[in-house]
């Protein structure tokens, strides 16, 4: 759990890093070598962390539009991840989806930007689960703001409803981009919602990878057993803005402040002490992280960038014509549409 902690928080600072280049000093979010939005999940790391140690490749994952922490505790590959945020043709999705989607299916890992869409996936994979007997798992990760998303209460009914083995994980972090949570909904956590499906809901209240283990060993056994889905809230803190570029002027210092103060590493780094491992051993594993970081991003920015004559390819099953030139690769509709 802290290799990919530790992974994860040196990820998004580097890449915060490497985001601004080219953009000031007047914001072009186009310029630069990461072109589009960023979104960074530092201080979220001990959700992705705590879960995914429980997930074998065959189990999916869909996270969201703040999704490189999971994706990085989920196993997928760090280089081709790095080079689709880097818009480059070697990229996950041949870099055209940029960070917010990055789909790896030798892990079945995906995430989106559109909130709460990957729960129904979630269920799908359950479903697909459960009618092919295997005991794999799904996860569906979505933030406290998606908790009122109607593709969020509508796979937590179908998941109870027949029974699915997945696990639903709400990142807390307060925000919902400038929205205060107490101002969006009234239940005082999102694992409440879970009463009203019937399923269990648990809240996990500090983003302490060791806690979210515990929480998330129970529910995915529980999933893999075949006893149903569950719901889980975990408290994380943002570190960071939004998104790169937020100048978050909406936020009381007070509440930055404290989001540096409870750190989720420095946290998991005591109890790692406490359990006798020693400094240099910590040290050894967080340099090494770093290491496999600066690797990827070295190799991303290595990568070329797609070809603009590629811009319209793998969009459609079945172009339209006109829209490409190469052949479509399936006829569905075994006809002339
Ligand atoms: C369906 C939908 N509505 C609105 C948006 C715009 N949007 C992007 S992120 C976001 C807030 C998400 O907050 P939360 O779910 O708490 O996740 P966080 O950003 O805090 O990790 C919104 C409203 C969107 N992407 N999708
Ligand atoms: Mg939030």
């Amino acid at each position: 759990m802290y290799v990919d902690m530790v992974t994860a928080r040196h990820y998004e600072e580097r890449l915060q890093e490497e985001y601004l280049e080219g953009k000031q000093p007047a914001f072009d979010i186009s310029a630069g070598p990461i072109p589009g939005e960023l979104h960074l999940a530092a201080g979220h790391e001990a959700a992705a962390a705590g879960v995914c140690q429980h997930l074998r490749d065959d189990d999916a994952v869909t996270a969201t539009h703040r999704p490189h922490h999971v994706a990085i505790a989920k196993g997928v590959d760090l280089e081709r991840m790095t080079a689709e945020i880097f818009g480059r043709e070697t990229g996950l999705g041949k870099g055209k989806g940029g960070h917010m989607h990055l789909f790896d299916p030798d892990v079945n890992f995906a995430c989106s930007g559109i909130i709460a869409e990957g729960c129904p996936p979630a269920a799908g994979a359950g479903l697909a689960a459960k009618k092919r007997n295997t005991d794999s798992v799904a996860v569906a990760y979505l933030g406290e703001g998606a908790i009122d998303q109607g593709a969020f209460l509508e796979s937590l009914n179908f998941a109870a409803v027949h029974d699915l083995p997945v696990v639903f994980v709400i990142e807390d972090n307060d925000w919902a981009i400038s929205m205060p949570k107490d101002r969006v909904t009234d239940v005082e956590n999102g694992a409440q919602r879970a009463g009203g499906f019937d399923m269990p809901g648990v809240r996990v209240d500090h983003d302490d990878a060791v806690a979210i283990y515990d929480a998330a060993k129970e529910a995915i056994g529980r999933a893999r057993d075949r006893n149903g889905p569950t719901l889980i809230e975990v408290q994380v803190h943002r570190r960071m803005g939004h998104f790169m570029g937020d100048p978050e002027s909406y936020r009381p210092e007070e509440d930055q402040e404290a989001a540096a103060e409870r750190d989720s590493i420095a946290r998991l780094e005591a109890d790692l002490q406490s359990h006798g491992v020693d400094e240099e051993t910590i040290e050894e594993l967080r340099d090494d992280a770093h290491e496999r970081v600066e690797d990827a991003i070295d190799f991303a920015k290595d990568q070329p960038e797609p070809d603009p004559s590629a811009a319209h390819e793998d969009m459609f099953v079945n172009p339209p014509s006109g829209v490409t030139d190469t052949e479509p690769e399936y006829d569905l509709a075994g006809g002339d549409d």
